[in-house]
């Protein structure tokens, strides 16, 4: 195996829905490779005719390492087809074994093109929304390591984006549950991220210029889970709610 088999078996394991094991048995590829595995995924997925969109953050709270084993920060790509309306539904079908996780996400303004810093990263943002996460592993009972979740675009599914809110609504500090059918199943809030999500700016940006990337301007950025990941269920509604920010839902058939 090599790059694009890993990528390509990937890609078909998604649209399968049927997990595999880890493709490292077959190709041990390390960090770098795995970053080159989930970059030729996302190019086979523009190849039938999905845009880009944005980035998420994986791993930049605790309760998501400990929950997952996994302790060191790690992103993947967004992309249209992977948007959900805010009020919307989704099918349990269109998946392997789905987990949903309240988030942070931020709206650019300005392409990011620079390493940000604290006192800068806000002047690239248009605005700042709650949001849904929901993830997918292609792996045999959400098990992988590092490399394995990165290959894998870090699990990235689906998402949920909420109403956005000009920056000044921003607070390092609100607190974040996730219901379902109203009744809180987690909770925590954001500075869980990376002890402040401004942080998960200023990170992602440094990680884009070492990769010789821009992110344009009017692309999702989603911080990371402020709480473990919990299991979906078909009839059942999930929201994310931010103190100061409102919610975001979705229904799953
Ligand atoms: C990897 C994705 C992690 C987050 O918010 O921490 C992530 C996984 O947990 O499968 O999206
Ligand atoms: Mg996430």
């Amino acid at each position: 195996m090599n790059i694009q088999t890993c990528a390509e078996q990937l890609h078909q394991t998604r649209l399968n829905k049927k997990e595999i094991s880890s493709l490292r048995t077959n190709f041990l590829f390390d960090l770098e490779q795995a970053y080159q595995i989930q970059e030729y995924g996302l190019h086979l997925r523009e190849q039938q005719g999905e845009k880009s969109i944005g980035v998420k953050l994986g791993f930049t709270s605790k309760a998501k390492m400990l929950q997952m084993g996994v302790n060191h920060l790690i992103w993947g790509g967004l992309t249209d087809a992977m948007q959900v309306q805010d009020g919307g539904s989704i099918n349990l079908n269109d998946f392997i074994h789905p987990r949903i996780e309240p988030e942070i996400g931020f709206l650019t303004k300005k392409d990011i093109n620079l390493t940000l810093n604290m006192t800068n990263c806000l002047d690239y943002i248009e605005g700042v929304f709650p949001a849904l996460e929901i993830i997918d592993s292609r792996y045999q009972a959400f098990k992988f390591s590092l490399e394995d979740v990165v290959a894998d675009n870090t699990s990235s599914a689906a998402f949920v984006m909420g109403q956005l809110y000009p920056t000044d609504h921003f607070e390092s500090n609100m607190g974040v549950l996730l219901k379902q059918d109203g009744h809180i199943i987690e909770s925590g809030t954001t500075a869980a991220i990376l002890g402040n999500p401004l942080q998960a700016l200023i990170q992602i940006s440094e990680l884009l210029q070492q990769r010789g990337k821009i992110l344009p301007a009017g692309s999702i950025i989603l911080a990371g889970a402020a709480t473990a990941a919990i299991p979906l269920h078909s009839g059942h509604h999930y929201q994310a709610e931010i103190n100061g920010l409102g919610s975001v839902s979705v229904s799953v058939n």
